[in-house]
Order: C-alpha cells, then sequence, then structure tokens
C-alpha cells in the first residue's frame, strides 16, 4: 500500500484483506457497474490503496448476475485495481457473513445481546470461508509481504495463515468494539477466535480499553497472562496495540474550501429557514441507536414546544445489510418512529423530522457536516465513529457542536464534544438542547481543540503507525518460528549425544519434569518419573542435575533417595548425594524477609486458592489455583506493592508462570551451573532443560555446544523447543537408549580387542 506521507520508505508490498473490497460490482444491463463501498473500513483505505502498489484481497460480492464476457472483463478490471478476489459460493457467502459475522460476531462485540438469533449455527461456514481466505492469502503472498487483516469476518485468518506461511509478518486489526470478557465468554468458540487472532504479530484496536478486554479474555479463556502490551503464544510474541483510526481530513478540508460545496451547504440552510439543524449520519444499522436519538428529538420538542419551528433534525441513512432480518426490522421501526414523531409535531410550515434513506456524494455529505449546528452521534455502541471525525474536519469555519456517543471509542479521543450515555434519553435531550443554546465563544473553543487533533492524527498516520509498528515485528517471532518446528527432529540431536565421554543433564522439576499441579505440593514425583530419574543417574559417566526454585526439604521428600545431584532455592543449596549434605552457596541477607511476610500473609488469607512457600531465603506466592482473572490482579498488585517495600533492598521480584518469586540478588541457576562448568572436562557435554523464566538465567551460562530445551509456548534463549514434561521424558528415555547401547557397543569393542 503506498500511503501520502512515507510510502517511499516503506520497501515491503503491503497485502490487505478484508471481507468486502473497497468496490461492489454487478451487471446492470450488458455492462458491468461497479459501486464504492461507504463503510467506515473502506472509507479509512480506500485512499491508501488507490495510490499504492498494495493487493486488496476480499469477497467480490455475488457474481452470478455475470455472463462469461463479464467476468472476463472483470478479471481484467479487479487486475488492474490489484484486487484479488475471493470467490465464495452464494450460500456459503450468506452464512458466513450474514450468518456467523453480522448475524451473531456484530451484536455481540456491540454488546447487543438480544440481537443474536437463539440457535446459531453458522460456525463451519466461518471456518470454512476463513479456510478459503487462507488459501488465497498464501498463494499471493511473500515472504516480505506486511499482511495486514481487518475486522470480524476474519478472526480466524492470522493463525489459519500462520500455519501455512510461518514466518510472514501478519498484522490485525479490529474495526469494532472488542467487548469486556463478561460479554465475550458468551461466544461458544470464543477459544477458537482467541488462538484464531493470535496467529498475528500484531493485533491493533481503536482503543486502550477493547484491547485491555482483550488481553482479559486471553487470560479468563485461555490461561494466557498478558504483559501490558504482550502476549506469549505457540512460541511468539504477540503485540497488542491501541491504534486509533483517523480520517483523510485534508481531504474533507479540500471539499470544504471548494465553492460549490459552499454554495451547497448555503442552499441547504436557506431552505430550513431560520431553524438550526441537528444532523444526523448514519449506516442504517441498530448499533447506531437511531430509535433512541430520535426519542430524544421527541423529548426536546415535547419539553420545548418553541423550538418546534426552530430546529430541523435532518437524518441520513446509509442502507445497510438489508438482506439480514434484524436490519430490515430496524429500518421498520426508525420509519414508524418518524411518522409517528412527524404526525404529532409537525405543523403547516414542515415537520421536525427530514429523513433521507439513501446514499450522498462526499461533496453532498460535507455540504450537509457545513449546514449542520449540531451534529448528533449517538451509537449504543461504535468501535470508532468516523462521522464524527469527518464533521469535525469539515469544519474549516470552526464552528458546529459535535454531541458524541460515550460508547463510542472515538469519545476517547474527542474529549471536547458533548459526551453523553446513549441509554438516556432525557440526557441526550438535554445535551441536545445545551448543543442547541451553546455561547459561539465556546462553540468554537471546542472546536478548535476537536481540529487539532482530529486534523494531525489522519488515517495515513493510522496505517503508517500500524505498518511501521507490524515490519519490525518479524526478528524476534521468526528465530521462534524455527525453534517451533524442533520437536520433530529429537532423534537427530539425541544422535550426537552418545559420542560424548561424559554427559552432565540439568533439569528443571516444576513444569518440566511434572505438569504443573494447582498447588506446589500437588506435583509429586509419580514412579515412573522415579525409575527414569533413577537409571538416567545410574548410566556411567551421566550426572543428574536437578536445579529447582524449591526448598531442601521439597526436593528431598520425593527426590532424596535417587543417585542424582539436587539443588534448591535457584542454586542456594547443594547436595551432590543421597547421603551428602546441603551445601549453601552463597550467604544472602535475608532481613527484609519480616517486612515481606506480613503482606504475603495478607494476600494468602484474603485470596481463594493462593499457596504461600517460604524458603530459607526468599517466598514464592503461587496462583495457579486461584480463578485466573483475580489470580493475575492480585498478582499485578502484590508486584508493585513488593516494588515499593523493596526499593532499597538486594532482592529481586520474579514474575514465573503463575507464581511470584521474591529471592535475594544474584542468587540464581546460573551460580551451580556455572560451577559445573568449571569443573567438567572437556569432553562433557551439557544438556539443560527447563521451562521457566528462572532457566534462562541457567541456559545463559552454559558452554558453547551444549544442548538446551524449553518447555512450552514462550520465548527463550534455549536451542530447541518441547512441547510438555511427557516429551521431556521421551527424550530423557531416548537418551538412556542411547548411551546404554554406547556402553555396550563399548564392552564388545573391548571383548573383540582381548
Ligand atoms: P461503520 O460502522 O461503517 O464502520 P463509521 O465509522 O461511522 O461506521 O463509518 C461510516 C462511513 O460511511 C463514513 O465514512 C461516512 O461518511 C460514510 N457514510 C455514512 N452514511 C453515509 C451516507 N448516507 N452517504 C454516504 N456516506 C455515508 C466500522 C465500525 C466503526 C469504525 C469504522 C472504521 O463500525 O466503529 O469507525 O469501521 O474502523
Amino acid at each position: 500500500m503506498i500511503l501520502p506521507t512515507n510510502h517511499n520508505d516503506r520497501k515491503d508490498r503491503v497485502i490487505l484483506v478484508s471481507n468486502r473490497l473497497p468496490v461492489g460490482v454487478r451487471a446492470s444491463g450488458d455492462k458491468l457497474e461497479f459501486t464504492h463501498s461507504s463503510g467506515g473500513l473502506a472509507t479509512g483505505l480506500k485512499s491508501s490503496h488507490e495510490q499504492g502498489d498494495s493487493l486488496w484481497i476480499g469477497y467480490p460480492g455475488d457474481l452470478k448476475g455475470l455472463t462469461d464476457e463479464m467476468r472476463l472483463e472483470l478479471e481484467c478490471k479487479f487486475e488492474d485495481m490489484r484486487i484479488v478476489p475471493v470467490h465464495l459460493t452464494a450460500a456459503d457467502a450468506a452464512r458466513y457473513c450474514q450468518g456467523m459475522s453480522n448475524g451473531v460476531l456484530w451484536p455481540l462485540f456491540h454488546y447487543l445481546l438480544d440481537r443474536i438469533p437463539n440457535h446459531s449455527r453458522d460456525w463451519k461456514s466461518y471456518v470454512k470461508a476463513n479456510e478459503h481466505f487462507a488459501d488465497v492469502v498464501a498463494s499471493k503472498a511473500n515472504e516480505s509481504d506486511l499482511i495486514w487483516i481487518h475486522d470480524y469476518h476474519l478472526l480466524l485468518l492470522p493463525s489459519l495463515l500462520r500455519k501455512r506461511l510461518p514466518s510472514a509478518r501478519i498484522g490485525f486489526f479490529l474495526h469494532i468494539p472488542f467487548p469486556s470478557s463478561d460479554i465475550f465468554q458468551i461466544l461458544p468458540w470464543r477459544e477458537h477466535v482467541l488462538t484464531g487472532l493470535l496467529g498475528a504479530d500484531l493485533i491493533g484496536f481503536h482503543t486502550f480499553g477493547y484491547m485491555h478486554h482483550f488481553a482479559i479474555s486471553c487470560l479468563r479463556t485461555l490461561g494466557i497472562e498478558a504483559e501490558i502490551d504482550r502476549i506469549e503464544y505457540d512460541g511468539r510474541t504477540i503485540r497488542l496495540g491501541a491504534y486509533p483510526m483517523g480520517i483523510d481530513a485534508a481531504q474533507f478540508e479540500k471539499i470544504a474550501n471548494d465553492p460549490a460545496v459552499i454554495a451547497d451547504s448555503k442552499r441547504i440552510r436557506a431552505a430550513h429557514g431560520n431553524a438550526k439543524i441537528i444532523l444526523g449520519i448514519d449506516r442504517l444499522d441498530y448499533t447506531k441507536g437511531l430509535p433512541r436519538r430520535l426519542l430524544a428529538v421527541e423529548r426536546l420538542l415535547d419539553q420545548r414546544p418553541s423550538l418546534k419551528s426552530k430546529v430541523r433534525f435532518i437524518q441520513l441513512a446509509i442502507p445497510s445489510r438489508e438482506d439480514v432480518e434484524e436490519y430490515q426490522r430496524i429500518r421498520a421501526d426508525v420509519e414508524q418512529l418518524i411518522g409517528r414523531i412527524n404526525g404529532i409535531h409537525a405543523t403547516v410550515d414542515g415537520a421536525p423530522i427530514h429523513y433521507i434513506y439513501g446514499s450522498v456524494t462526499r461533496e453532498q455529505l460535507v455540504a450537509l457536516y457545513m449546514a449542520a449546528d449540531v451534529l448528533a452521534v449517538t451509537p449504543l455502541r461504535d468501535g470508532m465513529n468516523l462521522v464524527a471525525k469527518e464533521f469535525v474536519a469539515s469544519r474549516a469555519d470552526g464552528d458546529g457542536v459535535l454531541v458524541l456517543s460515550e460508547f463510542a471509542g472515538a469519545a476517547s479521543e474527542l474529549g471536547e464534544a458533548l459526551l453523553v450515555n446513549t441509554y438516556d434519553v432525557d440526557g441526550m435531550a438535554a445535551a441536545l438542547a445545551r448543543a442547541l443554546s451553546m455561547p459561539e465563544s465556546e462553540r468554537r473553543r471546542r472546536m478548535a481543540s476537536l481540529r487539532s487533533r482530529v486534523c494531525t492524527r489522519t488515517v495515513h498516520d493510522w496505517a503508517n503507525t500500524f505498518l511501521d509498528a507490524l515490519g519490525t515485528s518479524r526478528e524476534g517471532n521468526a528465530k521462534i518460528a524455527t525453534l517451533a518446528t524442533v520437536p520433530i527432529a529429537i532423534s537427530e540431536i539425541t544422535k550426537g549425544l552418545g559420542t560424548h565421554k561424559s554427559l552432565i543433564l540439568v533439569l528443571d522439576y516444576d513444569g518440566t519434569l511434572v505438569p504443573f499441579g494447582t498447588s506446589p505440593d500437588l506435583a509429586a514425583c509419580d514412579p515412573s518419573l522415579q525409575s527414569l530419574l533413577r537409571r538416567l543417574g545410574q548410566l556411567p559417566a551421566t550426572q543428574v542435575h536437578i536445579v529447582s526454585g524449591r526448598t531442601r526439604d521439597g526436593l528431598e521428600a520425593w527426590l532424596g533417595q535417587l543417585p542424582i545431584a539436587l539443588h534448591a532455592e535457584h542454586g542456594l543449596w547443594s547436595r551432590v548425594g543421597p547421603a551428602e549434605p546441603w551445601i549453601q552457596n552463597a550467604k544472602p541477607n535475608a532481613d527484609w524477609k519480616s517486612r515481606v511476610r506480613p503482606l504475603l500473609q495478607e494476600y494468602l488469607s484474603r485470596v481463594p486458592g493462593c499457596v504461600l512457600e517460604e524458603k530459607s531465603a526468599g517466598f514464592a506466592w503461587h496462583y495457579r489455583g486461584v480463578e485466573p482473572h483475580l489470580g493475575a490482579l492480585h498478582a499485578r498488585e502484590i508486584r508493585t506493592e513488593l516494588v515499593e517495600l523493596l526499593a532499597q533492598s538486594p532482592v529481586e521480584v520474579l514474575a514465573g508462570s503463575k507464581v511470584i518469586e521474591i529471592r535475594p540478588t544474584g542468587v540464581n541457576k546460573g551460580i551451580v551451573v556455572r560451577a559445573m562448568v568449571e569443573s567438567a572436562g572437556p569432553d562433557a557435554l551439557f544438556v539443560a532443560i527447563g521451562d521457566d523464566r528462572t532457566d534462562e538465567d541457567l541456559f545463559a551460562v552454559l558452554p558453547p555446544g551444549s544442548v538446551s530445551f524449553h518447555v512450552g509456548a514462550a520465548p527463550s534463549r534455549a536451542g530447541y523447543r518441547l512441547e510438555s514434561p511427557q516429551k521431556v521424558r521421551t527424550l530423557l528415555e531416548q537418551i538412556i537408549a542411547i548411551r546404554s547401547k554406547q556402553q555396550l557397543t563399548v564392552r564388545r569393542d573391548r571383548l573383540a580387542e582381548t
């Protein structure tokens, strides 16, 4: 996509993917007729696409009325427009688009639960259509492209595409709100939607609020905790960001300065005499709050009958989704309401509501914006709402009042508007009255502030900022994408292990050898693990070290009898064999513990399901057994409080896997591994396996040539990745098999020599 501001700097081609294309097509006699989409998404990206070398991939609509000749012509036209159509059968399109996307996801994401059909069953078609999109995009994309997917029709596409193009840079932008997790939970396919999105490298939202909702849903539904603006999933880091979409303000200003448009706006004003004009411009959608807006106008006229001849409300409603039943119903409701209000409040000179059901050109739109005294943008929910911004950009005269729903994303940027709760009809009527009587100086002051923001944060900045962030998202994830492919190659890696004289195995315990239990005492060493570790420990020229954050007593109880070395509290204590004493490797100051204990005990009594583990030189606060949302919330609180409490102390606070570790600075798993490295012979091979952040200290000090494995999905400095503790055990069994075989061969060779 070529973008007006810095297109020349961007080397990578952009592939835009959205459900609908910016142009619609149909047969008119024997000719093709093109229409331009008026939706916010198309409006926002169209100007960028028109000036660039990007590809736009999307569904062209039902083409069954087209002759073969027309189809051929259309193909050429699409090629000229750099458009790639994704063809769907009419039945599939209806189920995927009207059924699932517009019928279920749209009302759900806008908090309008009663608009969702009782029995939604189009999920399979939704999956199928997303799969089909993935095939088409994968057939067109190169490794160097930036793939930018748009909106709720394609929530699964990021991960479907990731499977086809593992190292592609994939961005996703959601144009509608992401609802609070209580609402999102309602969706029967909630896990699929979240994991579908997490295939992206960058996920963008209009506001921080939506981004926060998404992060909380990931936590509640998938148990994955976001780190403010990033989530680690499937071995990749996914970045989250708030990118409030702007408009092409310069274009609106230019149109607003066109003498023909100025003349048109004066004509509109004159047609309504001295009456003040309240304007409403929307797609005719039940989210846009038209009925309550009309009721607010009615209320205003009820309360102030003198306004009847002094106010005109012009409502322009662009036809939308006319094939969906709910949309036919909202149209009927709106028209009935207008009929009723006009019937009651019309005078012989005219009716208070002037209603137009249809589309207008951009010039006519700007003329209307300029003619209005007040623009009422009162959606029940709206991702952003560009109409509000277009109004502001068109008011080069510096006048006009914006009445704006606090439930529109735009409200987080346009605070100088009169913000209204659109469920409060009386409140809206009062805001309209205030807007109509607002002194000119206040109108101008508010409009000047609004314009300073709308005119500087344009749609081009929006696209550039998103694409810049997406452009830099590859480096970290590319390495991880390669690692993620490694599990199939375990046998390749272990083959080389037999050739080394001595082998030093450094193993973490929880999450590595055993899966996590809801509380630490439940992650016991089962008999098969005991047997595995015993056989490993008995191998000749093989050392086995368990390096854990657990206490000495804990390790001793489960592993004390095995012929292996144990290292407790992240290496503070070591015990080289079953009958050996524990040696303390460092003498950290523990004075700070008495300050921290009361705080942690307070949380222990307050938060159901948490466990506090006290160690000789630290604490661990476990929250795996706590309801995920609550656990993460308290973990964050504790960390904040600890940072303050321990500001001057030689202590570090670490966020592990559902645990907060508080331990002395400098005591980490690296210290014992460093000592092992120093005393190991030149032919020793280190194999290290761990799953937690604390294991990164251990990986960091391994000598060159070592083999390291990270268990799980998070990014790691380890060389290879294993999916689960079960896979770790398989690997260790293979090591036993290889080393035993090597031992046999050596014995046989020796026998042969004698
Ligand atoms: P929409 O729901 O389509 O977009 P919006 O942002 O208001 O809502 O954009 C509508 C566009 O249609 C505007 O550019 C407007 O000028 C145009 N339009 C409206 N009525 C018209 C008419 N009668 N004639 C001609 N043009 C008309 C979705 C989300 C929004 C989000 C956008 C962009 O629902 O919340 O702001 O995407 O992300």
